[in-house]
């Protein structure tokens, strides 16, 4: 079984230090700072300016039990997974002409443009469902717990669930015992709003807790067919927006790894840890979805099996029936952009917490 996650950890681990992966660096790039601290309002949900896609056309609803935006996705096929042509494509696929070479081996990161998980490539058959816009916000999250501390969470806990689980984000809580320590706040790119702010993602959730906020708004976590089919849409693209890799349409890792030395600490998405929900419009799924590539990554409902590709059904996969770890999909703030793209299937025991970690919600349409 192969883990994707690990790596990503290791990645930011040998990038920022191992101190719950938040330690502070020497530098202090102020617009970074301003940006992640900001208070701002959630834009109003809008259709998406997406590029059209022959057949898919953005159709929003309002799901009201969590002030949510969803897109709906007609019943349809797609195709699922990487294909083996895809695992050497020329570096020049990258914004021909204007990307250095050491950006091309940055965006491609270790693991290329296709790992094994992802093949062979397929067709699934999908009926119709609808998927949030947006990754679950803070906002959105802070009303499920006043629900919860309310009346408990006996009617939305999955049968699994560790008994007496608080289902409050790691982030909530003081994590790191540095944050009492002056200098380190004053060096720190990341404060308590960081991870509590109303219009982004909540991260530090795990899947029990995705779960449960799920079935607590009337809905349940999209199976990883169906989040494939609304991150890419039917043509089997390599991110949201297309087969070219793009900075500034998603939140990913940026400056680390010398992809380029000019930003000297500031990252090219603008964003250090998980921004605003909706923060790159450009970067919009053919369906309308954001952020299906980087801020938060997103558990889904599945168990994670490495041959579920050559294995699992074609007709609604919904993943096998037992495991020891599900599925998370489309990378995070902290990710190269090999490994936000959309065929990408990273996974994680129930029980993981992590700044990067978060979820959307779907339900049957
Ligand atoms: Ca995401």
């Amino acid at each position: 079984m192969r883990s994707i996650l690990p790596l990503i950890l290791v990645i930011v681990a040998a990038a920022v230090g191992s101190e719950l992966l938040l330690t502070p660096r020497a530098e202090k790039p102020a617009t970074n700072a301003a940006a992640d601290t900001a208070t701002t309002t959630p834009a109003a949900p809008t259709l998406p300016a997406t590029p059209a896609v022959p057949g898919i056309k953005p159709v929003e609803i309002r799901h009201g039990a969590d002030n949510s935006v969803m897109m709906v996705v007609p019943a349809m096929e797609f195709t699922m997974g990487t294909s083996d042509a895809y695992s050497d494509l020329p570096a020049n696929r990258l914004v021909p002409g204007r990307v250095k070479p050491t950006e091309i081996k940055f965006a491609r990161g270790w693991e290329g443009w296709a790992l094994e998980d992802e093949r062979p490539q397929h067709n699934v058959r999908l009926k119709s469902f609808a998927i949030d816009r947006y990754e679950v916000t803070n906002a959105q999250y802070r009303m499920f717990l006043a629900d919860v501390a309310e009346m408990g969470d006996e009617r939305f806990r999955h049968a699994d669930q560790p008994a007496g689980k608080d289902h409050t984000p790691r982030y909530w809580k003081e994590f790191n015992p540095l944050q009492k320590n002056p200098e380190f706040v004053k060096l720190a790119q990341f404060n308590a709003a960081t991870f509590t702010q109303d219009d982004k993602p909540v991260v530090g959730v795990d899947w029990f807790d995705a779960y449960a906020y799920a079935k607590w708004a009337g809905k349940r976590l999209p199976t990883e067919a169906e989040w494939e089919l609304a991150a890419r849409g039917t043509d089997g693209r390599r991110w949201p927006w297309g087969n070219d890799w793009q900075w500034g349409l998603c939140n990913i890792v940026g400056e680390k790894f010398g992809a380029d030395v000019r930003a000297k600490g500031k990252e090219k998405d603008g964003y250090i840890y998980p921004a605003p929900v909706g923060t790159y419009p450009a970067g919009r799924s053919p369906f309308g979805c954001d952020d299906m590539a980087g801020n938060a990554a997103e558990w889904v409902a599945d168990w994670y099996a490495a041959d579920a590709y050559a294995t699992g059904s074609t007709e609604n996969p919904s993943g096998p029936q037992t495991g020891v770890e599900r599925v998370v999909r489309g990378g995070s703030s902290q990710n190269l952009p090999s490994n936000t793209r959309c065929a990408v299937r990273a996974h994680r025991e129930p029980e993981f917490k992590t700044f990067i970690l978060g979820f959307r919600c779907a339900k049957d349409q």
